[in-house]
């Protein structure tokens, strides 16, 4: 029988996947309408020319650029799923996914951004908050005229937020709030922030709209970061800050707080899958061009056993936020679904960015490539929104039904 023999430096090599192929190779494109392929492919663009360029300096130099959330919100990516009344698009869980993964492409700290405005201030303005401070303040947070931040975790209360100390005291109609939040992205430059607090009287966790500017109210960036350099994270003091009554949120209890999670978790379980994606993506286009033994590494078995795993769990993971996007729109999201594709997704694309960082070698430690700042930048994400350990603590639950917190 006629053998072959190839010369070691010589592989056949087929053409090397598309940026098409590589993010969607079962088809999902077909699945989407054309609203969300039309937002997808505007915030694609817009991160491209407005976010990639520069984001590697912006990362290196602690910076986010002020002039950012206004480019944001003028893209409509700011509450894109709340009604046109009010600022919204009217948009699907979908394209608010699709949308986040874009952004998370370009950096998680931008996504972060979007994250806290939307998912985490506009979603519980608008769920729970009064008819006059949504008008006041939903179209000026959806325009990025207006930033907000979310106060849920405190220096000794992050993964446990029920043993939170912030303290809220009714006062006629106004309420005083006292307490300190710490972790608190966009804390800095918000003009309003939504702050829980346990009520002094009878225990129970509240809500409020803070206006930032009110006396007793400071924050203090956080400088000392190697993850998430790219965003403004804060600790905020409230002493004695007074609160008009209009502007407590229509909810008690954790599930408050829980809730607004559970729409940022879920826009992070997508968002994880571009920075997954980008890092596959520069993994596969730098190996083509690296010689390494007389070839390129990309025609080498090891490194293609990697970009393999990196390629088959991501796809898997886009195939489960996409199922979750969809049984979100019929209100299915329950926390537990929400949990495991946050808490899968994140691993995912952690792994991902972690293995592409190896595949740089000496090249993946610097900020010129997006690999080692995906990777740091995955661990907050791997942190914040509920760690890695209390979604498997949740999914533990889900099946056993025992609380192992
Ligand atoms: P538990 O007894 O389970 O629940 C209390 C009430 O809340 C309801 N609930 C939820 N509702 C909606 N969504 C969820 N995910 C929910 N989870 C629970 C629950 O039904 C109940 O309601 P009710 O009406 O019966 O009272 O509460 P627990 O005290 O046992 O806590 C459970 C646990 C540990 C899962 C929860 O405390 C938790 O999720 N801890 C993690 C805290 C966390 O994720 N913090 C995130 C802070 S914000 C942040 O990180 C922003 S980063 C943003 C960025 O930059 O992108
Ligand atoms: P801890 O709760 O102290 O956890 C420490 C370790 O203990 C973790 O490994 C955890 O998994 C583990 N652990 C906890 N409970 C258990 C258990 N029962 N069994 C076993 N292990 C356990 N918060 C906000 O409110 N708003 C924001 O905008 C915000 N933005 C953030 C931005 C950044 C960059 C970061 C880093 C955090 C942000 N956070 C924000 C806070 C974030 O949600 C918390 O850091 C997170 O919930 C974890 O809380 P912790 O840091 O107090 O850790």
């Amino acid at each position: 029988m006629a053998t072959t023999t190839r010369a070691a430096s010589a592989p056949t090599a087929a053409a090397p996947a598309t940026t098409a192929t590589l993010q969607d190779f079962f088809e999902l494109e077909a699945l989407y309408t054309s609203e969300e392929r039309l937002i997808r492919d505007s915030v694609r663009e817009f991160v491209r020319a407005e976010i990639l360029p520069q984001v590697g300096e912006w990362w290196q130099d602690g910076h986010f650029p002020a002039d950012l959330p206004r480019k944001f919100g003028e893209m409509g990516m700011l509450g894109v799923t709340l009604p046109e009344e009010y600022g919204g698009a009217g948009a699907s869980a979908t394209a608010y996914g699709l949308l986040n993964r874009e952004v998370e492409y370009g950096d998680s700290g931008m996504r972060s951004f979007v994250s806290v405005q939307s998912s985490l201030v506009m979603y519980p303005l608008f769920t729970y908050g009064r008819e006059a401070l949504k008008r006041a303040w939903l179209p000026r947070l959806a325009s990025g005229e207006a930033i907000g931040c979310f106060g849920l975790t405190e220096p000794d209360a992050g993964s446990d937020p029920g043993a939170m100390r912030t303290r809220c005291r009714r006062v006629g109609d106004e309420w005083v709030v006292n307490g300190v939040k710490r972790w608190i992205t966009s804390g800095s430059t918000s003009h309003v922030a939504v702050v829980w607090a346990r009520d002094e009287e009878d225990g129970t966790v509240r809500g409020f709209l803070i206006e930032t500017d009110t006396p007793g109210f400071s924050a203090v960036d956080i400088k000392t970061k190697a993850s998430m350099r790219a965003s403004v994270t804060s600790e905020l003091y409230l002493d004695d800050v007074v609160v008009p009554d209009a502007s407590r949120f229509d909810v008690t209890g954790l599930r408050g707080p829980l809730s607004c999670l559970n729409q940022a978790r879920y826009g992070i379980a997508w968002g994880v899958l571009g920075a997954g994606f980008a890092c596959l993506e520069e993994a596969a286009a730098y190996v083509e061009d690296r010689p390494v033994f007389g070839m390129p590494l990309a025609g080498k078995q090891l490194v293609q056993a990697s970009l393999a795993d990196m390629f088959s769990d991501l796809t898997k993971g886009a195939l489960l936020a996409y199922h979750l996007g969809r049984l979100k729109e019929q209100g299915k999201d329950t926390p537990a679904r929400v949990s495991m594709a946050k808490r899968d997704n994140v691993r995912t694309a952690l792994a991902a960015a972690r293995s592409a960082r190896d595949l740089l070698g000496g090249n993946g430690i610097t900020t010129e490539y997006g690999a080692i700042r995906h990777m740091l930048n995955l661990e907050t994400v791997a942190t914040y929104e509920g760690t890695d350990t209390v979604h498997t603590l949740v999914l533990g639950r889900e099946i056993t039904g025992h609380n192992a917190f």
